[in-house]
């Protein structure tokens, strides 16, 4: 019984620690356009590199570009590959400051979230998306209210369907554990209760 037990104790220290590499957050680490980089001409894609696997959730999965004056650019469907999501992107329009904004589906399970800015110093040939309105102009922008309620469902969703947060795997392993326990000095009891 003393055997089981220890089997139990290691295969419950091992549930939490096999659960640990995972835990980690996907941290972005390359992209292109690089993080704060000037270029001349609009990018055709837009590339996020990450120190581990992006989990395909199209729900989570989101990549937006914001131009200057808070214009929205159009961005293709995110598509995952390993640790690199790429997006198509239309032609820019005016030089300035472009925003990345990214959701992601991280590899322990949750949603993690950043952005990037890189700088178009040529005027380009695109217009932003039909509707998309300065956000800072004098009347309020539909297309930018509109975008920040997208983002904050999106943020629902995400973190309703995000996979389990730590606690979760930790309490699992904890029950899970301390059933055994019981169990097992129950079960290593009853002969001495009997005899
Ligand atoms: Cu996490």
């Amino acid at each position: 019984m003393r055997r089981a037990l220890t089997a139990l104790l290691v295969a419950g220290l091992a549930l939490v620690l096999s659960a640990g590499p995972a835990l980690a957050h996907n941290v972005l680490v390359d992209s292109s356009p690089k993080k704060d980089a000037q270029v001349e001409s609009s990018p055709t894609e837009l590339k996020l590199v990450f120190d581990q696997q992006v989990q395909a959730a199209d729900l989570v999965n989101t990549v937006t570009l914001t131009g200057p004056g808070g214009t929205r650019w159009a961005t293709d469907k995110p598509k995952v590959e390993n640790n690199t999501v790429t997006v198509a992107a239309t032609p820019l329009g005016p030089a300035g400051e472009y925003t990345i904004a990214f959701r992601i589906l991280s590899a322990d399970g949750h949603p993690v979230g950043d952005k990037l800015s890189f700088r178009l110093t040529k005027d380009g040939p695109g217009t932003p998306l039909s509707g998309a309105k300065p956000a800072d102009s004098a009347t309020p922008a539909p297309s930018g209210s509109e975008a920040a309620t997208v983002t904050a469902v999106a943020g629902r969703q995400a973190d309703s369907n995000g996979g389990f947060p730590v606690w979760v795997w930790f309490a699992g392993a904890a029950v899970l554990l301390g059933a055994g326990v019981v169990i097992a000095l129950r079960f290593s009891r009853a002969p001495n209760t009997r005899g």
